[in-house]
């Protein structure tokens, strides 16, 4: 196996570690990524707003899914939960004892490569792993790049190196970001997820008002909840809302405040779901507690409404949007077809459901309603008796 190693201290991590990250994977063809956090230098005072280390550990965990490589990239704690910063030839060390058999790359930016004959041990570094040295532009590589590539070859005769450019990746200290993350800006230069989880838990001197976002940042918060995979369908889903309450002349606001949110508690499992429903007075069916996949529109709707300050009518489409119900609102409409043929949905007839639904939203919905009981029938899986009705309510209007 070929491991690339990522060291640093990710303070907050931006779209350079990740697009550096992709990259290096891609073009070194790695089998894994081990992305390891630093500790926090002891004699450093830390000022205020400074994320702890269980939530440095969430950002990198989040960047690093970003990557979409899925689970060929780990994050280690290991570093994080010592005191200040080891030294990476001991990291390396350690590695190697527990990947005897394996290629190791160490991936680091061009300050770093610049300045490793300085390291503690280059040497034994330089032996355990290969170096992967990435830069921001031409000018790095040609000018820099290829005198410390002779230097070190020349010094350390054994030396790997591998350097790189790497167009469009962002030019940003993490000094330079958090002063701008605490001036309220510089979400641009992160991943939606990791800005998300940076306004949710208030690091780095932001102040977000959970109650009362404005999209701009209720759109990252929300997308800090789901998993890697859900976030186009999120997406898709707001967009698809938009598209539906203008057509049908809904609030348009509100839609996409309820599809950024609708799917919020999805990733969470069953026992995360029934603590939720506890903590929240959420009151749950007999079907809902056999059939964990309905739980998360109605423990969605809770946060909705208690984290994010969501009115009845938002909250109530949150809560609805898997099921449906007899006598649904407009919005409840919207939400409920918006998830079910949003553009990234592929199933044989949702080309059908979005034509239709443009037409005649009930038609739509009453569709889209008998598609899903369709379905249930088809997996054998209990039809939940909201759908059964919505869709004998639809039918006895028609
Ligand atoms: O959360 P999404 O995947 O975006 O979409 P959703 O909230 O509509 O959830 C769809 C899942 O819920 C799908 O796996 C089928 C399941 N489901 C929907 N209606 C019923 C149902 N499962 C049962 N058992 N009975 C239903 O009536
Ligand atoms: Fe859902
Ligand atoms: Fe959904």
């Amino acid at each position: 196996m070929k491991i690339g190693i990522y060291g640093g201290a990710f303070n907050p991590p931006h779209l350079g570690h990740i697009t550096a990250a992709r990259t290096v994977f891609g073009l070194l063809k790695l089998d894994k990524l081990l992305v390891i956090p630093t500790g926090h230098p002891p004699h450093k005072l830390l000022p205020p707003g400074s994320p702890a280390p269980e939530q440095r550990l969430e950002l990198a965990r989040l960047a690093a899914e970003q990557t979409g490589l899925g689970d060929r990239v780990e994050v280690l704690d290991a570093e994080l939960r010592r005191e200040g910063n080891s030294y990476t030839a001991d990291t390396l060390a350690r590695l190697k004892e527990q990947y005897p058999e394996d290629e190791l790359w160490l991936l680091m930016g061009t300050d770093m490569f610049l300045t490793l004959q300085t390291w503690h041990e280059p040497e034994r570094i330089i032996s355990l792993a290969g170096i992967a040295a990435f830069g921001r532009t031409e000018a790095d590589m040609e000018e820099l790049f290829s005198v410390q590539r002779s230097y070190l070859y020349r010094t350390y005769p054994q030396a790997r190196i591998f350097t790189l450019t790497i167009p469009g990746v962002v030019e940003v200290s993490s000094t330079e970001l958090r002063e701008r993350l605490a001036k309220g800006e510089g979400g641009r230069l992160l991943a939606p997820a990791v800005h998300g989880f940076i306004l949710r838990e208030g690091l780095y001197g932001t102040k977000a008002d959970m109650k009362a976002l404005p999209l701009s940042q209720l759109r990252p918060v929300a997308l800090s909840y789901l998993s890697y995979r859900r976030i186009p369908h999120v997406l898709g889903t707001e967009q698809e809302a938009i598209h539906l309450a203008e057509r049908w002349g809904g609030d348009v606001e509100k839609a996409r405040r309820a599809a950024l949110l609708h799917d919020c508690t999805k990733k969470l499992n069953m026992e995360e779901q029934m603590l939720l429903c506890e903590q929240y007075g959420v009151v749950l069916d007999e079907l809902e507690k056999r059939a964990p996949k309905l739980l998360h529109a109605k423990t969605g709707a809770a946060i909705a409404e208690t984290v994010f300050g969501a009115d009845e009518e938002l909250a109530s489409a949150i809560r609805w949007h898997t099921t449906g119900r007899a006598g649904m609102t407009l919005l409840e409409k919207i939400i409920y077809l918006a998830d079910y043929m949003e553009p990234t949905r592929d199933f044989p007839g949702v080309g059908e459901l979005r034509r239709v639904c443009y037409e005649d939203l009930d038609a739509g919905l009453l569709l889209g309603l008998e598609m899903t009981i369709q379905e249930m029938k088809e997996r054998g899986a209990p039809i939940h008796t909201k759908t059964l009705e919505a869709r004998d309510a639809l039918k006895g209007q028609r």
